[in-house]
């Protein structure tokens, strides 16, 4: 008998069911979406390979920070969760200036209320890693906010403390990941409240679709680093002159295998793990 489950929301790429009161499955699926638009096409094992990473980080970051993660289900892209009060704020860590980071600095020489040196360029690795938070946008683009307003939305006393979390959380897998070639530019994290208002990392967290993650050997500031994932299906959709809005372009066969690769790799290199032996068995990653 298959169990009852409702389902509370969806993402552009994942879906969220209630399990019971007090938790949550979060479904990883293999969709993708480019300049902002969903394609028509999957990428295979794609939601496996962000679960398996999620997983691997909640396990290594759990005496920084306590996280949602109860278990891991066999089919590789499903993770039971505690349901928790979500903070109404994108807590954004930036170790390197790209994105809407490096679009703020332009125009104003400053993000998020960060104030930086003059003179730098695109993708530059940053004096220190900076906490960037932003407002939820239910739709378009989250919004980039200052201490100030995150303070309005979360207390002064969370902030700090969701900062400081932030700002180790980066420190770890950003040394992990440069250690293994792999450069961690930025990453979104999502924080909630458990039952006793303590504080919990929740979401998906150091995935390639909540980070930046650049090959470190291709890395040079003033360029726009490929992504480590995606530049493929980029590329692609480039040479197709597809003007990014919906619908996008079916990926060809080529660009769907070269993707997943990528994605593999990426786990990998990462976890020192193979991907078989996680698809076999997800708590390896656990473990
Ligand atoms: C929650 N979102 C935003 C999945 C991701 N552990 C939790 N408890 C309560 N609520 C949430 C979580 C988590 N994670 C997080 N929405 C609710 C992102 N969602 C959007 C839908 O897909």
């Amino acid at each position: 008998m298959p169990e009852a489950v409702t389902h509370v929301g969806s993402g552009k790429v994942r879906e969220l069911y209630a399990l019971d009161d007090d938790r949550l499955l979060l479904v990883a699926s293999d969709r993708i979406s480019t300049f902002d638009v969903i394609l028509p096409t999957e990428i295979p094992d794609k939601g496996r390979v962000l679960t398996a990473l999620s997983g691997f980080w909640f396990a290594r970051t759990r005496d920084l920070v306590p996280n949602h993660l109860l278990a891991l289900r066999d089919d590789g892209r499903s993770t039971e969760c505690r349901r928790l009060e979500m903070l109404p704020i994108e807590c954004v860590v930036r170790g390197y200036l790209a994105g809407s980071g490096w679009k703020d600095y332009v125009q104003t020489g400053e993000v998020c209320g960060h104030r930086l040196p003059e003179g730098l360029v695109e993708s530059q690795q940053l004096p220190l890693p900076i906490f960037t938070p932003a407002t939820k946008a239910e739709t378009g683009h989250d919004q980039n906010i200052d201490r100030a307003a995150a303070i309005e939305l979360v207390g002064e006393e969370r902030f700090d403390e969701v900062e400081a979390v932030a700002l180790a959380l980066y420190a770890f897998v950003s040394d992990y990941a440069r250690d293994r070639g792999i450069i961690l530019a930025d990453t979104k994290l999502e924080f909630g409240l458990d039952e006793r208002g303590g504080l919990v990392l929740g979401d998906e967290a150091f995935t390639p679709d909540s980070s930046r993650f650049w090959p470190a050997d291709d890395y040079s500031p003033g360029a726009t680093p490929p992504s480590y994932d995606k530049q493929f299906v980029r590329d692609y959709c480039e040479s197709l002159g597809w003007n990014k809005t919906a619908p996008g372009p079916e990926l060809p066969e080529a660009v769907v295998t070269g993707t997943r690769a990528r994605y593999v790799e990426a786990f990998e290199r990462l976890t020192g793990i193979a991907f078989g032996d996680y698809v076999a068995s997800p708590s390896v990653v656990i473990a």
